[in-house]
């Protein structure tokens, strides 16, 4: 499960570019894990361009991971499934998915966290670690001390997300994060190869 660099789908940053396009050039660029958030389009369109997520993700050996919904992933035959605290309870999607897919849960505090944890989620997504105009209803942001909190008080890998940049990436992985989750920083770019390459070289390790 390479987190590393974990590249949200968002067809209002796309500004009309084709957005199997856009997450080839992200993968080109380093993007270890994409994420199909479908907040705009209809179940239908969401169906389609996640058939064509789940070929270019096969072809590329890169993570796939549906946001919100389960019957998508199972359809999809997705990696896995991210849900927050609002959305289907993990129990619930462990009964409905297949032993061993993903589920990722998203955490603002030491205690969400944990019961994640403790119901057995892969992953955290944490934040927003920064304020972020991309999700009108992400709460306030946490701030890097409260995602080194979090990253201390689980054992689970947890991916930052939330107003993360070229500039503050290696400050949010010195946190004790596993990886960076991102939106506007590589979907919004004009360039989105060059965004996701130029994120990926401020993250540790070998690769691209
Ligand atoms: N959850 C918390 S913040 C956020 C989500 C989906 C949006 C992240 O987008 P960006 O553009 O990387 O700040
Ligand atoms: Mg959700």
């Amino acid at each position: 499960m390479d987190l590393k660099l974990y590249v949200i789908t968002d067809k209002k940053l796309a500004r009309g570019r084709n957005m199997v396009e856009l997450c080839r050039a992200a993968i080109a660029g380093g993007a270890t894990a994409i994420q199909l958030r479908s907040k705009e389009e209809s179940c239908r369109e969401a169906l389609a361009l996640g058939r064509e997520l789940r070929a270019l993700t096969r072809q590329t050996g890169t993570l796939f991971i549906v946001n919100d919904r389960v019957d998508l992933a199972l359809i999809l035959e997705a990696d896995g499934v991210h849900l927050g605290q609002k959305d289907i309870p993990l129990k619930e999607a462990q009964k409905l998915l297949p032993p061993g897919r993903i589920v990722g849960i998203s955490a603002e505090t030491v205690a969400q966290a944990k019961a994640a944890e403790a119901e057995g989620a892969s992953y955290l997504g944490v934040g927003p670690v920064f304020s972020t105009g991309t999700k009108p209803d992400a709460g306030k942001a946490i701030g890097l001390e409260k995602l080194a909190e979090i990253c201390r008080s689980v054992t689970i890998p947890v991916v930052a997300i939330g107003g993360i940049n070229r500039q503050n990436a290696a400050d949010v992985i010195k946190c004790g994060a596993a990886g960076i989750s991102v939106i506007s920083a590589v979907i919004g770019a004009p360039d989105v190869k060059e965004a996701a390459s130029s994120l990926f070289r401020e993250l540790p390790g070998e690769g691209k």
